[in-house]
């Protein structure tokens, strides 16, 4: 799986982190932030937006890191990334979009170990 990200991006750390937790193999492909290279015609096509994180998996593109997250889940359910409860899974969505994307990764990993 390969992710599309630049260095300090807190939602691409998402999910790298992600990854990491579940035991995915990723290859990170870093770019320059420029407007050049977030809304070249290759990248919209990853990205409809403009935005990192993307993913290429299985053929497919994803963009908005909670949707990716939501498919690591589905395809890789061990070691879950929500909880394990319906309460876990609505806290953890409730709180997660007030705080960054690498301030809420750590929420995550907080309710795994
Ligand atoms: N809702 C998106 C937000 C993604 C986002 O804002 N990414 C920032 C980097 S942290 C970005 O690509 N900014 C470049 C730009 O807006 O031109 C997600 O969750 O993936």
């Amino acid at each position: 799986m390969k992710i599309h990200m630049f260095s300090g991006s807190g939602f691409a750390w998402r999910i790298q982190l992600a990854c990491e937790l579940k035991g995915i193999p990723y290859d990170p492909a870093y770019m320059q932030p420029t407007p050049e290279n977030l809304k070249s015609a290759a990248f919209l096509k990853l990205s409809p937006r403009g935005k990192v994180p993307a993913i290429e998996a299985d053929g497919y593109s994803l963009s908005e890191s909670l949707a990716i997250m939501a498919y690591l889940e589905a395809k890789h359910p061990e070691r879950p990334l929500f909880g394990t409860t319906q309460s876990a899974y609505r806290s953890t969505l409730h709180v997660r979009p007030r705080l960054g994307g690498g301030v809420s990764i750590l929420l995550i990993l907080g309710r795994q170990f």
